[in-house]
């Protein structure tokens, strides 16, 4: 029970990429290019063992961004038409490639770093690609007009993507949903049929994450002005449930979402996010567990997955590694507590 988790991405070593920035480019390029990002991902798996991660990932070392990582080896996109583009609904801007023909996959994307994580963990392996809804909010479109029939063609190469990661032995395939907490209207008309057609046919575990985005300065600013109480998973979480989908993350740590919404996702495992990416303060186990008690109070523990709220990719290594040894000692508190080892 309480099995710890992260949202996926995490610092990446300074000699591959600038550190504490978002989309860094790289640092190395050819062959030590190829070789750093499968190093940093070997790193990033045993330093999450080091610091007690039961469920890990390959920290998303091998590709720039969460969403654009995804698209490289895509028939469809034109990467030297870029778009300077407002996402999340103008919240930030961001440059942006161009979708100029059908969305095809070429062969796989993520494969040389999810086999270089599986040979050198026993542990059980996450691995993240972008929902469709979150590409499709990432990206300028010239070919497909609607947004739901764009988001759908991702959903179908995602989908081959994912069978290809599970083939090599990954556990947990998380779709990465942050737009789920933007376009609420959307998540139900069109976002988690996408969703759910990304993950068809799937044998391994499912999960959405879910969020309110990186500790980046727009997203502070933004949940600044979203009140006392932030009731955005409420509308969606719902529908959710009934997807097939079978886990779920919502933040919990210095977050103004009432846990009680946990509620709504009956018979879905919870991924609690109990430590803040939003701030260098490295959380206490003693902090990391009451999150973790307070969250008890709506799911059960062999439902309760202790996660971060979010990807630490903007974070320092020092900070963000410090968070995770956190994140476990908080959980193995409660797990003391409840009597299981
Ligand atoms: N998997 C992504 C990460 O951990 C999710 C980002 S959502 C803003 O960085």
């Amino acid at each position: 029970m309480l099995r710890t988790t992260i949202a996926g991405s995490l610092p990446k070593p300074t000699w591959l990429a600038e550190s504490e920035r978002l989309w860094a480019p790289w640092k190395l390029e050819g062959v030590a290019l190829q070789e750093g990002r499968r190093d940093a991902t070997i790193l990033a798996v045993k330093l999450q063992e080091d610091a007690g991660i039961d469920i890990v990932g390959d920290g998303e070392q091998a590709r720039v961004h969460f969403v654009h990582g995804f698209l490289a080896n895509l028939d469809g996109i034109d990467f030297d038409k870029k778009t300077i583009m407002g996402i999340r609904n103008n919240r930030y801007e961001a440059e942006v490639p161009t979708v100029t023909g059908a969305i095809r996959r070429k062969g796989p994307v993520h494969s040389m770093e999810a086999k270089a994580a599986r040979a050198h963990t026993t542990r059980k392996l996450k691995f993240t690609l972008p929902g469709p809804m979150t590409i499709v909010d990432t990206i300028a479109d010239e070919h497909y007009g609607r947004r739901e029939d764009l988001a759908m063609a991702f959903a179908a190469v995602l989908n081959e993507e994912a069978h290809e990661l599970q083939a090599l032995g990954v556990d947990v395939i998380q779709f990465d949903e942050p737009a789920f907490n933007v376009y609420m209207k959307e998540v139900p008309d069109w976002g988690i049929a996408c969703l759910e057609r990304a993950a068809q046919g799937l044998t391994a575990t499912t999960a959405v994450h879910i969020c309110y985005g990186y500790g980046i300065k727009a997203n502070i600013d933004w949940k600044a002005t979203l009140g006392e109480e932030w009731r955005h998973y409420e509308q969606t979480f719902p529908a959710i449930a009934k997807s097939s989908i079978q886990q779920v993350s919502l933040e919990c740590r210095n977050s103004k979402v009432p846990l009680d919404l946990i509620k709504l996702l009956d018979g879905k495992d919870v991924l609690a996010g109990a430590i803040d990416v939003a701030s260098n303060t490295v959380e206490t186990p003693e902090e990391v567990a009451a999150t973790i008690r307070a969250a008890l109070a709506f799911v059960a523990p062999e439902k309760l997955f202790p996660c971060t709220n979010c990807g630490m990719a903007p974070m320092s290594a020092e900070v963000a590694y410090g968070k995770l040894a956190a994140l476990s000692a908080g959980a193995a508190l409660v797990r003391k507590e409840l009597g299981a080892a």
